[in-house]
């Protein structure tokens, strides 16, 4: 019989939700860093094994927004939530329960799809702190199962991965089997550039972030790309070029590095960066920049 489901990755931002994804594909789908609503789209990572396809779907944290764009990130995880076949829920475990845990649960409760709550970053405690998380938890709501791990250092992922096989139900094959994400490169290398940025600025400006690709050519030995940064205020971008071009200069460094890694063949890579006043909050300008606002 050959299985196959949509597995729906939910939670607040920095839960380890985008890591979870790359560790249950053995790949870097998703980009990943310390800073809340690095997510920004709900992204597909196709596991294919000889008798089933699972379809996992990384979502954006779900938070109390305060932007058009905030709005668009939820919007993005509650669709996911209605299409899966089951639900992993994902909680930090070195974090103490909260307002936005009970809203997330009030967001699955009543779901007839299986819930599996997922404890995640088990490598920071110790095992009588895991056990007292772990009470806690099964206090608050009935999840159909309940699976300790460490996303960062792959452990308990396979008993994960065999858990959500032994729900799923007889199913075709949705995707071809060469098929790993529903991203294409371009979107990869934005988001890689975004990534940089993300881990290497503060305070509002990694959330004021787009990148565009405005021009991309490759040859057998050679990827060059030209991205726009796209900042809401002109302060942002001189934090953004900073002190001698310094910062966009590591920025581009540090995202050549990668992309060279990924695409094995010589990378040149030029930033520019530009602003686009209050973006996150115009409908247009969402749009435009791929964060469809489907109010
Ligand atoms: N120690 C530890 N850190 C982890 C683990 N999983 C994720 N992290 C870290 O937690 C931070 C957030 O991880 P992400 O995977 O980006 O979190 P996310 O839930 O996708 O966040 P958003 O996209 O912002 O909603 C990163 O710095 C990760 O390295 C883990 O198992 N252990
Ligand atoms: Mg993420």
């Amino acid at each position: 019989m050959f299985k196959s489901g949509f597995i729906s990755i939910i939670g607040r931002p920095n839960a380890g939700k985008s890591t979870l994804l790359n560790a249950l594909l053995n790949e870097k789908l998703a980009i990943t860093s310390p800073k809340p609503q690095t997510t920004r789209d709900n992204i597909m990572g196709i596991l294919n094994l000889p008798d089933a396809q699972l379809v996992f779907i990384d979502t954006p944290g779900i938070h109390k927004p305060h932007h058009r764009l905030g709005k668009h990130l939820n919007r993005n995880a509650y669709q996911a939530i209605t299409e899966s076949d089951i639900n992993l829920v994902i909680v930090d475990a070195a974090q103490a329960f909260g307002s936005g845990d009970e809203f997330l649960l009030s967001r699955i409760a009543n779901s007839e799809v299986p819930a599996f709550l997922i404890v995640n970053k088990i490598d920071l405690l110790s095992k009588e702190q895991l056990l007292k998380v772990l009470k806690e938890w099964q206090n608050r709501y009935s999840f159909a199962e309940i699976i300790p791990i460490s996303a960062l250092e792959k452990d308990n992922i396979q008993e994960l991965l065999n858990l959500c096989k032994s729900y799923l139900q007889e199913g075709i094959q949705y995707f071809p089997e060469d098929m790993k994400s529903d991203h294409d490169a371009y979107f990869q290398i934005s988001e890689i550039i975004r990534e940089k940025v993300l881990y290497k600025t503060e305070e509002e400006v990694p959330h004021s972030v787009a990148v565009v690709l405005e021009h991309v050519e490759e040859n057998e030995k050679q990827l060059f790309i030209q991205a726009m940064i796209v900042v809401e205020r002109s302060s942002q971008k001189g934090i953004l070029i900073g002190k001698q071009a310094s910062m966009i200069r590591s920025i581009r460094m540090a995202a050549q590095k990668e992309l060279k890694r990924r695409f094995q063949k010589n990378v040149t890579l030029e930033l520019f960066v530009r602003v686009e006043s209050n973006w996150r909050n115009r409908s247009s300008k969402l749009t435009l920049l791929g964060y469809g606002d489907n109010e």
